[in-house]
C-alpha cells in the first residue's frame, strides 16, 4: 500500500500553467514586480476582502518583515502552540518571545492570560489562528488598545477563512499568510502580509526589496522577500480552483466526523458553526480514556502507511533555543502541554478517497 500523507498539495492544470509560462518566456520578465505579480496581488486583495496585500517568497520571511515594518522590539507575547516559524521570526528580529497558554476549546492563545504577562518591555502580541480557527480577536484588540500594543496575526493556516461571513485577514495591525505546499492554498512556497494602512504596505514593499524606494534610494536595511513571476502565475491559477478544493476538503472532514463519533477517548476538533473553515487540518485528541497513548496510535497508524502528524508537538517553548525562558516553564503552560501530548492530525486533502477515510477511521475505532 502507498503511503497516505497528512496532506497532498492540489496543483493547477498543467496545460493552463504552460500557457502562462509561455507568456513569461516571451516577456523574459521573471521577478521584481512583474505583471503576474501585480495581477495576483490584486486578485488576492479582492478574494480576501483585504485593503492592502504584499506578496512574499514564503510565510516566514513575511513574518520577519512584518515585525520589522512595525519596528517591534523588546518582548512579544505569543503562543507556544504553533509551528516554530512563528517564534523564530521574533528571534530573528532580536525580540524575546513570552509564551502564553492556550484555550482548551480553540487551542489559540488565551486572551485571559495575556494581561498578566505584559511588562514595560512588551510591544506586541503575536497570536496564531491555529488550524485556521480564528482567535478571540475582540478580546485581544481590547488588551492591545488598553496597553498600546501592536497585534500581528500569524494566519498561516487561515487562507480564505471567514468568521460570521467576514474575512479573517483584517484584524490587528498585520496578518501574515503562508502559501506553502502543505497549505489549503499553495503556491509551492509563498506568503503575504495583509494590512489596512497603505503607508505601511509601502514600507513592507520597500523592506521585501532590499529597502529600495527607487533606483538609487535605500530607505531601510531590507531583505529579499519577493515572489517571482513563475509562482505568481501559478498562484493565479490556484485561486480559480480554491473554492472547489475547499468543498472537497469539507466533504473529507464531514466524513471523518461521521465515522469517528462515539469512540471513547477520541474527540474531533470543534470548528464552531459561525466559522467558514478551509479544512487545512483534521486534528483529533487522543485522551487518557483511549486504550492507547497518542504516540502508540501514531505508530500503529504508521505501520499501515498512514502518516499522521503531531502538529504541534513538541511545543515551541520546549525547543533548545527557547526552553530556558521563564515563560517556557510547563507550569505556566498546562493547557498547551496537555493538548500537545494528545493531538494527532489525520490526513486531509481534496482527493483523499472515501475508502482511505473509512480505513483510517476503522483503524482508530477497532485497534486492529
Ligand atoms: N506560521 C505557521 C503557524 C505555520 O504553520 C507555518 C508553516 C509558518 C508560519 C511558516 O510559513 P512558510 O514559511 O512555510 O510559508 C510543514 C510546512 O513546511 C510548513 O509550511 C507548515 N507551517 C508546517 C505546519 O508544516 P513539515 O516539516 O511538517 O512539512 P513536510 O515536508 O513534512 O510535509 C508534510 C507532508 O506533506 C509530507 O509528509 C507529505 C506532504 N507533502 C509535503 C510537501 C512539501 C507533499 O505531498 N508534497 C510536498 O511538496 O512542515
Amino acid at each position: 500500500m502507498d503511503n497516505i500523507y497528512v496532506t497532498r498539495p492540489s496543483l493547477p492544470d498543467l496545460k493552463e500553467y504552460h500557457e502562462l509560462l509561455e507568456q513569461i518566456w516571451s516577456s523574459r520578465w521573471l521577478t521584481n514586480e512583474g505583471s503576474f505579480h501585480k495581477k495576483f496581488e490584486k486578485e488576492l486583495v479582492n478574494f480576501l476582502e483585504a485593503e492592502n496585500l504584499s506578496l512574499f517568497t514564503n510565510g516566514t520571511i513575511a513574518l520577519v518583515v512584518g515585525l520589522q515594518a512595525l519596528r517591534i522590539t523588546g518582548e512579544v507575547i505569543t503562543t507556544p502552540y504553533s509551528f516554530v516559524a512563528t517564534t523564530h521570526a521574533l528571534h530573528w528580529n532580536g525580540i524575546t518571545p513570552v509564551f502564553c497558554d492556550i484555550e482548551e476549546e480553540t487551542f489559540n492563545i488565551d486572551p485571559d492570560k495575556i494581561e498578566s504577562l505584559i511588562t514595560p518591555k512588551t510591544t506586541a502580541i503575536m497570536p496564531v489562528h491555529v488550524y485556521g480557527n480564528p482567535c478571540n480577536t475582540d478580546k485581544i484588540q481590547k488588551i492591545a488598545d488598553t496597553y498600546g500594543l501592536k497585534v500581528i496575526y500569524d494566519a498561516a493556516h487561515a487562507f480564505g477563512v471567514k468568521n460570521s461571513g467576514k474575512s479573517i485577514v483584517n484584524h490587528g495591525d498585520l496578518t501574515i499568510l503562508s502559501f506553502h505546499a502543505t497549505k489549503a492554498f499553495n503556491t509551492v512556497e509563498g506568503g503575504a502580509i495583509v494590512c489596512k494602512d497603505p503607508k505601511l504596505k509601502k514600507r513592507i514593499d520597500y523592506l521585501k526589496n532590499f529597502g529600495f524606494a527607487d533606483e538609487i534610494t535605500v530607505v531601510a536595511p531590507g531583505i529579499n522577500g519577493k515572489m517571482n513571476e513563475l509562482i505568481a502565475a501559478y498562484g493565479l491559477l490556484q485561486l480559480r480552483n480554491f473554492e472547489e478544493q475547499i468543498k472537497m476538503r469539507c466533504q473529507v472532514a464531514d466524513y471523518y466526523k461521521k465515522l469517528l463519533v462515539n469512540i471513547e477517548g477520541i474527540t474531533s476538533y470543534p470548528f464552531p458553526d459561525h466559522i467558514t473553515s478551509n479544512y487545512s487540518y483534521f486534528p483529533i485528541l487522543v485522551k487518557p480514556e483511549y486504550p492507547e497513548t497518542r504516540d502508540q496510535l501514531y505508530e500503529r497508524l504508521q505501520k499501515y502507511h498512514i502518516l499522521t502528524r503531531r502538529y504541534f508537538y513538541p511545543l515551541i517553548s520546549d525547543f533548545p533555543t527557547y526552553r530556558a525562558l521563564p515563560s517556557a516553564n510547563k507550569e505556566y503552560l498546562p493547557v498547551a502541554s496537555k493538548i500537545a501530548d494528545q493531538v494527532l492530525c489525520l490526513p486531509i486533502y481534496s482527493d483523499l478517497t472515501d475508502d482511505h477515510i473509512q480505513f483510517i477511521a476503522k483503524l482508530i475505532r477497532n485497534r486492529v
